[in-house]
């Protein structure tokens, strides 16, 4: 399928989605948001596909939603219009692991979109910040909630009042990205980390992605219960056999997704 503001290439079972909007530093606007909820979906139905490298350019993965576009809007149509609702749930909605690769600008919409993947890896370029509060606004799409949980109440209240960035080695400090790697490294660690889950049983890393993304939203008994049940049940597969199979045999394990 091709798209006006992403590319989209799929090698090694990985399926990497580029922001491609380089005249407004990857700025998320209604039809790049559409595209990218297509792209997902597609993303997650190709069997092909095992894991999902999102990116944007060295200089920006981007820079915010798109100032330009909204600025006219009023409270009437973003409210009954649901500005940015669909495309959210149809990110939230892939069972699939997603890497968020960032170099340069992650602002915003931007920074809120690399924290609904699974995990960041950072370029040592990376900016991250939630400069709303210069715009007169809130984050919007999940900004005060999920980087409160990646950094905390201190650092969170940080950027969202100040407004200020955050560097790329803070960012790993903080919890925020999972590692920082040379800019010009940053798509082979990225897909290095894509193949190595591709190779995984899709059972047990669709498992581990639930049980993970539900400790956000549980307190911590029910969050063990659910992994409890869940580590269970993945005796009923013959990928959990081959496993340890495999281990007490000295070889590499052959997953199947059975
Ligand atoms: N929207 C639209 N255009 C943008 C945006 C943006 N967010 N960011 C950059 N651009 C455009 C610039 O207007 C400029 O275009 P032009 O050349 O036509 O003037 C081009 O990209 C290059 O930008 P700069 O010249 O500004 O580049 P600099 O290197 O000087 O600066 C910055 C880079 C620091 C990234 C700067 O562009 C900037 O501050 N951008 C805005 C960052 C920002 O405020 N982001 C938050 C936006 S609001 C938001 O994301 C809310 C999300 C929640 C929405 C939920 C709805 C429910």
């Amino acid at each position: 399928m091709g798209y006006e503001t992403l590319n989209v290439d799929v090698s090694n079972h990985v399926a990497t989605i580029r922001l491609d909007r380089p005249e407004a530093l990857n700025a998320l606007n209604s039809k790049l948001l559409g595209e990218l909820a297509k792209a997902m979906k597609s993303s997650q139905e190709n069997e092909k596909v095992r894991c999902i490298i999102l990116t944007g350019s060295e200089k920006a993965f981007a820079a915010g939603a798109d100032i330009r576009e909204m600025h006219e809007k009023s409270f009437v149509e973003v409210f009954m219009g649901d500005l940015f609702g669909p495309e959210v749930e149809a990110m939230l909605r892939v069972r699939k692991p997603i890497i968020a690769a960032v170099s340069g600008y992650a602002l915003g919409g931007g920074c809120e979109l690399a924290m609904m993947c699974d995990f960041i890896i950072a370029a040592d370029n990376a900016k991250f910040g939630q400069p709303e509060v210069n715009l007169g606004v809130v984050a919007g799409i999940g900004g005060t909630q999920r980087l409160t949980r990646a950094v905390g109440k201190a650092k969170s209240m940080d950027m969202h009042l100040t407004g200020r960035f955050m560097d790329a080695e803070e960012a790993e400090r903080a919890g925020l990205v999972s590692r920082v790697v040379p800019a010009k490294k940053l798509m082979d660690e990225a897909m290095a980390a894509a193949t190595r889950i591709a190779e995984k049983s899709m059972i047990t890393v669709t498992a581990i992605k639930e049980a993970v993304n539900r400790s956000q939203e549980v307190g911590l008994s029910e969050g063990l219960l659910f992994e409890k049940r869940l580590f269970h049940a993945l005796f009923a597969t013959e990928d959990q056999s081959e496993g340890m199979a495999a281990f007490i045999e000295k070889r590499e394990p052959q997953f199947r997704d059975r």
